[in-house]
């Protein structure tokens, strides 16, 4: 299933970075936004995961972010997060960047990773930038709820049409140039500015693996593309390098 080189540059590598997308967390019970069943199959993103979806229908975006965390903490990180645990334990340095807002990857145990859009585990006011509570909206409610100052509240994730956190994305190009491996776990890589990311890596000469049942927007452009779920490729992978160290 894994090349030669691909173990060899692994087992040398300094600094390996991994981009997670809603893929990476499939076998959890999440939907993704893409694949034929996936979010999107039912509703628009641009109406849902944007601004401007939000002022139009705000209890229709809080319900459906709090039916969606409600998901996330009734479900468990797979086999597939742990091996990426392991793999953070065995090299000298690693960046798991993800883009999901699910927060399985901190919940199975990985200490270093960049959320580039956000978390849905986390609220903010609109208008006076307050933490608040996880929402619990239901798609009826009479009124979206609102912080003290009567600002709405919304998920603190990178909408549509939003910027990403510049410091957050300025790491994630550092540690994209700075690797000798890059990972590019479960995404389509349909998404900007994240899907550039295992594009700069490719450039700045690292070796790129995508782990994928599908073709993706960069599998022309990986030095290897591992087509199967995340949940059975990654134990694999660390189980063939526990053999080799
Ligand atoms: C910005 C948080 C600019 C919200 C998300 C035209 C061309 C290029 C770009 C654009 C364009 N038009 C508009 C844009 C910009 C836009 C964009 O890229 N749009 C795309 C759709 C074309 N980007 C933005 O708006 C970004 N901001 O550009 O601002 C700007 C400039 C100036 C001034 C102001 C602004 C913000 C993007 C962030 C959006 N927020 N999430 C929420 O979650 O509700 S994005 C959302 O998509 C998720 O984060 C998700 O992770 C991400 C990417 O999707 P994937 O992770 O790839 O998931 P997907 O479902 O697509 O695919 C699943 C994959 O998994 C598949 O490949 C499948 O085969 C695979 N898979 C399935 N099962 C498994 C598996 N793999 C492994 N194992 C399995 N078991
Ligand atoms: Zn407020």
């Amino acid at each position: 299933m894994f090349r030669k080189t691909f173990i060899e540059r692994l087992v040398a590598a300094g600094h390996v970075v991994v981009l997670s997308g809603a893929g990476a967390s499939a076998e959890s019970g999440i939907p993704t936004f893409r694949d034929p069943e996936g979010l999107w199959a039912e509703f628009d993103p641009t109406e849902l995961a944007s601004m401007s979806g939000f002022l139009s229908d705000p209890v229709r975006v809080q319900s459906w972010y709090s039916a969606r965390s409600r998901n996330v903490l009734r479900v468990e990180p797979h086999a597939g997060h742990h091996a990426l645990v392991d793999l953070e334990r065995l090299v000298p340095k690693f960046t798991l960047i993800t883009q999901n807002v699910d927060g399985l990857h901190a919940r199975a145990g990985n200490r270093n990773v960049l959320e580039i859009h956000g978390s849905l585990l986390k609220n903010r006011c609109v208008s006076c930038g307050d933490e608040s509570p996880p929402l619990d909206v239901s798609p009826d409610a009479p009124e979206p709820a609102r912080c003290e100052c009567g600002g709405l509240i919304r998920p603190s994730v990178v909408w549509y049409g939003e910027l990403l956190d510049p410091e957050v994305m300025r790491e994630a190009t550092a540690a994209a140039e700075d690797c000798d491996v890059f990972l590019s776990v479960g995404t389509g890589a349909e998404v900007h500015p994240a899907a550039s990311l295992p594009l700069v890596a490719a450039d700045a000469g690292a070796y790129v693996v995508e782990v994928n049942p599908r073709k993706t927007m960069i599998s022309d452009r990986v030095d290897e593309a591992i087509r199967g779920p995340a949940g059975a490729v990654l134990p694999a992978l660390l189980e063939r390098l526990s053999e080799v160290s």
